[in-house]
């Protein structure tokens, strides 16, 4: 319990606008999870593991209507609609509290009602944040208290301050037609109705730690990023360290827990992960960039992980860890999903509990099926994990899914033009967000759908940035994994063997490796990228490194069309960096450009 009258005063306005039957206060101690842990298992909102394989474990059925995050059910509440932009949907914020606030009305009835004090990032630390969750949903409760830092310490850290995050939760009756996330970033205040899942529910994640966070960041002057953060410590070196934006479902989680190859390991070089979804960076006392996780543990995709694609992740989710809409094997009464293993469990139930086998002609696991695990599980966590400072970074990686037009690598000029590679990523969308999968779309830095104002401000504050970092500024990057063949196979090998990218990157941050100048960038030359022990010849890495004039020419179109509708807004260095692509592409500037 707390003292602060802020959140006293809150509480209990929530209390009897929702209308519980009963309010816990979380305190983050181990008794009080294992009672809410066995309520979960009474209502079966959870569902117990083999406790012997997976000590700890549970399972998780959302309701089947409710399996992803809903963009277009996202709001942002800010008073003018300008400031959202483009990209967000907008609502306005008076109207909308009236609105929500007729569904919150008495939507806890027979419920009990979990206040959740949170810390993003570590303790102790001038760059972490604070929130207060409140929700009637036990999930909810316990996932929190694996992702984020809970409990009394919590409120010692915020003591009687007015600085935190107002976060309200319920699940209410889960309608679709009544979902609403919204945020008001005038008010620090986030509320979300009608849904259970993850990003839309968990609210420190992506509501907080980037709507939010990114407004936040603007104006104290850091960023809020959607990126893993991963340190790589070269034979006798030290760790450097990178952080990287890939959209959701893009393999963050996989390349934050990158194993190098045998031949990478022979030579001594060691791996650490910081983390896996959310970078919090601040200019540091030396000028430098540092990173902190904002967040405790994984909220990771479940389907393709497995002991060879990422044997760190299988380790992580082997004890204390919720998985949500995975198959249940009912042969162990372990888990299973889509690539896990050659071997699907002969009688098993799907994400919806039905009776299903391989031969069911349908995913036993939800393809955006997902274990919610601790970060102290995982074998390689950094040292640094808990640091207050973070960790600085060396590198910036942006990334995205694309089948042609991107290669495998390429590193931007100098931060300006870095700003503008981020700026124009394009990925194609994934089951992590509800709608059409596969569909190319610009997602700048990986935050359209997590920027909490308008993106035209945004890459203005990332060009401020560079300003204040000037030749401190980390490099910045591009990849691109997913490239495929004309039978639509991934040509890259992709997942460990993405060190050998990171090899190069990790060279060029030194002043060293080889580079050819390319229209879009800096890129390796074929023979800079080690391929020892690969089953891949130097003609195949050309391939995946060629960059396609007639494909960038329909790809500065699309950006064109993409910057123009942010107006006055689009920072005039980005419209110069376009124009000057265009014209080393060999296209005509188009009429009117700035
Ligand atoms: P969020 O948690 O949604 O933000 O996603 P994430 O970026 O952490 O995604 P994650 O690492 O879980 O990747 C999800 C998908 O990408 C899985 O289907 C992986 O198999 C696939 N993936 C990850 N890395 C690679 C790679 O190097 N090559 C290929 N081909 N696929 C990859
Ligand atoms: C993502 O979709 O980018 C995720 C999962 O990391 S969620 O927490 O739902 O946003
Ligand atoms: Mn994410």
């Amino acid at each position: 319990m707390t003292a602060n009258l802020t959140v006293k005063e809150w509480v209990q306005k929530c209390t009897s606008l929702c209308r519980p039957d009963r309010v816990v206060w979380v305190d983050g101690s181990e008794e009080q999870a294992k009672a809410i842990r066995q309520e979960a298992l009474s209502t079966g909102e959870l569902i117990e593991l083999n406790q012997e394989k997976l000590p700890g474990c549970y399972l998780h059925r959302s309701d089947p209507d409710d399996v992803a995050r809903v963009e277009h059910r996202t709001f942002i509440c800010c008073e003018k609609e300008e400031d959202a932009g483009p990209t967000n949907n907008w609502l306005d914020p008076k109207e909308t509290y009236e609105t929500l606030e007729k569904l919150y009305d008495g939507c806890m009835a027979g419920r009990t009602m979990y206040v959740i004090p949170f810390l993003m990032g570590p303790y102790g630390s001038p760059s972490s944040k604070i929130g207060v969750e409140i929700t009637d949903s036990i999930y909810v409760t316990l996932s929190m208290l694996i992702m984020t830092r809970v409990g009394e310490r919590v409120w010692e850290e915020l003591g009687d301050s007015n600085d935190w995050v107002r976060c309200l939760h319920s699940k209410a009756q889960l309608d679709p037609e009544n979902r609403y996330i919204c945020h008001f970033p005038q008010d620090n205040t986030i509320l979300s109705i009608n849904s259970g899942y993850g990003g839309n529910a968990l609210m420190g994640k992506k509501c907080f730690a980037l709507r939010i966070a990114s407004c936040l960041a603007r104006d104290e002057g850091w960023l809020a990023e959607h990126m893993l953060i991963l340190g790589i410590q070269p034979p006798g070196g030290d760790v450097k360290y990178v952080a990287a934006a890939f959209p959701s479902a893009c393999g963050k989680t996989n390349l934050a827990m990158i194993i190098p190859p045998e031949i990478f390991q022979q030579k001594g070089y060691k791996t650490w992960c910081v983390g896996d979804d959310i970078a919090w960076m601040h200019i540091g006392k030396d000028g430098r960039l540092y990173a902190i996780n904002a967040e405790k543990g994984f909220f990771g995709v479940a389907p393709g992980t497995n002991a060879k694609s990422n044997y760190n992740a299988m380790a992580t989710t082997q004890k204390n860890t919720i998985f949500t809409n995975v198959a249940l094997n009912l042969d162990d009464n372990t888990v299973w999903w889509e690539g896990m293993n050659k071997t699907p469990p002969e009688h098993a139930l799907d994400w919806k509990g039905n009776p299903w086998t391989a031969e069911s002609g349908r995913p036993g696991a939800h393809p955006n099926s997902r274990f919610t695990a601790p970060s102290e599980n995982c074998p390689m966590i950094s040292p640094k994990f808990d640091d207050p400072e973070g960790v600085p970074i060396s590198a910036i990686i942006f990334g995205g899914r694309r089948a042609k037009t991107a290669p495998l690598v390429y590193q931007s000029r100098d931060w300006k033009s870095g700003v503008f590679v981020g700026s124009i990523m394009g990925s194609e969308t994934t089951a992590a967000a509800t709608g059409k999968v596969g569909v190319v779309r610009r997602d700048p830095m990986a935050m359209l759908p997590f920027c909490g104002y308008n993106m035209g401000d945004y890459f203005g504050h990332w060009l401020e940035m560079g300003e204040r970092l000037g030749d401190k500024a980390p490099k910045v990057f591009n990849v691109n994994w997913f490239r495929t063949d004309e039978n639509g196979k991934f040509i890259w090998p992709g997942f460990g063997e993405n060190m050998r990218v990171l090899e190069w990157i990790l060279a060029r941050c030194e002043g060293e490796g080889g580079a050819n100048e390319t229209p879009i960038g800096f890129e390796p030359r074929p023979e800079d990228i080690n391929i020892e022990g690969l089953d891949l010849d130097v003609e195949t890495v050309r391939q995946l490194l060629g960059v396609d004039p007639g494909l960038w020419k329909e790809e500065v179109k699309d950006i064109r069309a993409f910057y123009e509708k942010f107006g006055e807004k689009l920072p005039k260095e980005l419209w110069q960096e376009l124009a000057q692509l265009e014209e080393r592409l060999g296209l005509t500037v188009a009429e009117g450009a700035k």
